[in-house]
């Protein structure tokens, strides 16, 4: 047996296992392998995308023998387990990951620049994982990296889509969809087509007495669909923890054909039996904050859902233990309302098949089952028809409606002389058709419903869960603040930064702790540290107007002030607010004389971010921004005094090179409707300020970083009710430079005014529900001291440099503390330094 001592000195290797790569000749040797066997590939013919391949197999290779010893430290341990079930997983690039979890990038380098290669551009080659719309998504990426670096027993359960999130084209200024095939080559994704779970759809429900005369109920009938297995390994830093994400992928039950159909010549509709059952896993759905009700959508929510709670009670009766254990080794957390249907899921699974009475079953399931909420906005909360989950899910919904039943008694009961109450807590809305409220019944089947930012988690108590909170008691809902991976979005993203803070103070340490970064505070007068994080931010800005350039063909100058708003294009985020204040700056630029230019600070406003494929509205804002990009861009009055940039197709890679590169970013939502952001804490820990409303988690960035280090702005939460009622009233005044801006675009400035009438009659007419013309005179005002503290070089590095040092509390690690000990009651379990090598012989 031969020993191995990690960068952390503590990892042991047995004698089977590749050791780490011990020199770039050895890393060069397997790469090569890997590409002339496991790829067929020639080294004669060997171009970027192939030496990705190789290298990413190399360390894969490394990344598995962790990853079984993980898995078999944790059966054998055998405590409990937390399961995260999302439907999105924003996981973005894996090798540079897998290097710095695993080690030995350096090496890596040295061995492709053997090879001709640089490793920057191998990286590049690989496709995004993007199976998730936006801030959900990726924070259950976050948490998995976190749960892995903590060494938490932990898995990831989702879909494995075929088609993640669309890529965004801009063509004439407007956005194109294009399919996200990524399944070509993707070495991190193991097929296990020997963990298989059907699925069943459809049919009804037989009630019957058995032998011990109980009355049962059995689902019969219906069609049956096959959930296949795909791992991926989730590797943690500095520790050999490596966790299992499980994608479940969609398949005809029969196999490849169903003989019978195929003999008796009907090709056609076996195929098309087969293509119908793998439609369920082939698509994310593109709406972030909006619920449509589609069928096909309710299909992989049940699929997902029942496939994981199948493998879930699985690893667990292997254990032999009693039933009333079952919450003690699970803990699964609920990511939103999207896998609700677990819920009843567990308790039929529990009543049906396992023979336990009501109430014990619904004990265990209350126990089991944690609810993270992410939005307060109507349009977003869940609904399901009860006529389709009759139909495709028969004995659901008589769970579901058993659920309410016992709900409403023990609430009656308890509140006998409130009436109404009943009615406004009912999962089932009397609506025509009836629909099942699913935030209702994940508030009732859990035990705990937090909220991602102290804000949010008040207002889910004040408004849409208000009753439940007389119901339950306060007790029952707490807050996580959102939380970022400092591996991904500081060490990866921002090598120089990162290095550079690691000199300071003394190793890479604040990787694991992000706390340490209060110890930068020391060196925030120190010359030689402030000039070297000013060249990082230069040199960022530089590799983000290099990639503008590549892409857009527009030159910004890096010196100008990066002022930037990358996230999902949406009406509450007000990216329109930004567009519009970009057009009031071009106007007046217009009119400044050449002194006052002189004056000016120069600026290149920067967005970014998708639109959902049916949202009008907010494709209707890309349209504007790229038409004043058009004008404003091309005019010889403004030169570099004002650029505007739309960054095409803005996903997770994308958001590692822009968020180093901001001066300024905008997080502007109308207040109370962000319920956290968590681009927000990515652009200050690289280093930039933000511009923000008071809404989300920029209201604890700026008790941590203190309110002189950022520029607040707008109306408060508590008085957003008020002001939507006055302009309802026509009991309000628009804006005078709003007016202004909207004059600009009727007279057909940029293009067609038509085409944005419905944009600005939205505020001039239909009540302003975001409220952009009650905060566009604060939010103007916010940007022109924006532009004269820009002016104090000195003064705005200081604040920069401040910031980063009070980010500590933004770490995912500290939310999945949070939550193992206020929701999950789960521990950390110590990976072996040798495995469970023994049992292996
Ligand atoms: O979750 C976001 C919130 O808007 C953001 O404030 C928060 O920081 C983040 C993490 O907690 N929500 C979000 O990204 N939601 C979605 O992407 C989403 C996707 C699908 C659906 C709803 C919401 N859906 O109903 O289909």
């Amino acid at each position: 047996r031969r020993a191995f001592r990690n960068r952390r000195g503590q990892r042991e290797w047995n004698k089977y296992a590749p050791k780490p790569f011990e020199s770039a000749e050895e890393f060069e040797r397997e790469t090569v392998k890997h590409i002339e066997t496991t790829l067929a590939r020639s080294l004669y013919n060997c171009d970027e995308l192939a030496a990705y391949g190789g290298t990413a197999l190399a360390f894969r290779d490394r990344l598995v023998i962790d990853w079984n010893k993980t898995q078999q430290n944790q059966t054998f341990a055998d405590q409990k387990r937390v399961y995260y079930l999302s439907l999105e997983f924003l996981m973005g690039r894996a090798l540079d990951n897998a290097m710095l979890n695993v080690g030995h990038k350096e090496t890596a380098k040295q061995g492709l620049s053997d090879l001709g290669f640089r490793v920057e551009d191998i990286i590049t080659q690989e496709h995004d994982a993007a199976l998730g719309n936006g801030g959900l998504g990726r924070l259950a990426a976050c948490f998995l990296d976190s749960l892995a670096s903590l060494n938490y027993p932990a898995w990831g359960y989702g879909l494995r889509y075929r088609y993640g999130i669309f890529k965004q084209e801009i063509i004439d200024g407007y956005q194109v969809e294009v399919p996200d095939y990524w399944l070509d080559f993707n070495p991190w994704e193991f097929a296990r087509h020997d963990i298989t779970v059907d699925i069943q759809f459809y049919g009804h429900v037989n009630k019957y007495q058995d032998d011990e005369g109980k009355m049962v109920c059995s689902w019969e009938g219906g069609e049956i669909v096959q959930a296949v297995a795909f791992d991926v390994p989730i590797p943690g830093y500095g520790t050999p923890t490596t966790n299992n994400l499980r994608l479940w992928a969609s398949k005809a039950a029969s196999g490849e054909f169903d003989f019978q159909k195929f003999n008796s010549g009907e090709y056609e509709s076996s195929v098309a039996d087969q293509q119908r059952a793998e439609t369920i896993s082939a698509v994310l759905y593109p709406n972030d904050n909006l619920e449509r009700g589609k069928e096909l959508r309710l299909k992989q929510q049940y699929f997902w859902c029942a496939a994981s709670l199948y493998d879930i009670v699985r690893r667990f009766k292997k254990s032999k233990r009693p039933w009333k254990d079952f919450p003690n080794q699970v803990a699964i957390q609920l990511n939103d309302t999207h896998p609700t249907l677990a819920i009843p899921e567990l308790q039929r699974i529990l009543i049906d098949q396992e023979g336990l009475d009501w109430d014990e079953a619904w004990s265990i399931v209350q126990k089991t089952f944690g609810y993270t909420n992410h939005t307060v906005l109507p349009e977003a909360l869940e609904k399901w028809s009860v006529p389709l989950i009759q139909h495709l899910l028969p004995r659901h919904l008589q769970i579901i409606y058993d659920i309410n039943l016992n709900f409403l008694q023990y609430v009656e009961r308890n509140n006998p002389k409130d009436r109404d109450l009943l009615g406004r807590v009912s999962i089932i809305e009397e609506s025509n058709p009836k629909m099942v409220r699913m935030a209702y019944l994940a508030v009732i089947g859990s035990h705990k419903v937090n909220g991602v930012a102290e804000l949010h988690s008040d207002l889910i108590k004040t408004t849409i869960f208000k009753d439940f909170v007389k119901i339950y008691g306060p007790d029952k809902f707490a807050n996580v603040t959102n939380g970022i991976t400092p591996r991904r979005w500081l060490h990866q993203a921002n090598p120089r930064l990162s290095e550079l803070i690691a000199s300071k103070l003394g190793g890479y340490g604040f990787l694991k702790d992000l706390t340490l970064l209060h110890k930068l505070e020391a060196y925030v007068d120190d010359k030689d540290f402030r000039k070297e994080f000013q060249e990082i931010k230069y040199a960022n800005k530089v590799r983000l107007a290099r990639h503008i350039k590549e892409v857009t063909g527009v030159s910004v100058n890096p010196s100008a002030l990066f002022d930037i708003q990358v996230k999902r294009i949406h009406e509450y985020k007000r990216q329109q607010l930004n567009i519009f204040g970009v057009i009031h700056r071009y106007l007046a630029i217009k009119k400044m004389s050449p002194e006052e230019k002189k004056k000016m600070t120069p600026r290149v406003s920067i967005f970014g971010g998708k639109a959902a494929p049916g949202y009008w509205m907010a494709k209707t804002v890309i349209h504007l921004i790229n038409e004043v990009g058009r004008v404003v861009n091309a005019d010889k009055d403004v030169g570099d005094l004002l650029k505007v940039i739309f960054v095409e197709d803005y996903n997770v890679s994308k958001a590692e090179i822009i968020c180093p590169a901001s001066d300024i970013s905008e997080h502007i939502s109308t207040a109370g409707t962000e319920a956290s952001g968590t681009s927000n804490m990515k652009f200050v820990l690289n280093g930039g300020l933000i511009i923000g409303t008071c809404d989300g988690a920029n209201i604890e960035i700026t008790r941590e970083i203190g309110e002189n280090n950022i520029f607040l702005f707008g109306n408060l939460a508590e008085d957003v009710d008020e002001l939507r009622h006055a302009h309802l009233y026509g009991n309000f005044q628009l804006d005078k430079e709003l007016e202004s801006v909207f004059d600009a675009i009727r007279s057909g400035m940029f293009g067609d005014a038509g085409q944005f009438s419905a944009l600005v009659n939205g505020i001039v007419e239909h009540g302003d529900y975001y409220l952009v013309s009650d905060d566009f005179a604060s939010y103007c005002k916010t940007h022109d001291m924006i532009d004269e503290a820009y002016k104090d070089q000195e003064e705005w590095v200081t604040k920069c440099i401040t910031a980063v040092a009070r980010m500590g509390f933004f770490s995912s690690d500290r939310c999945i503390d949070e939550y193992a000990e206020m929701i999950w009651n789960v521990e950390p379990l110590q990976p072996k330094a040798d495995g469970v090598d023994g049992a292996n012989g």
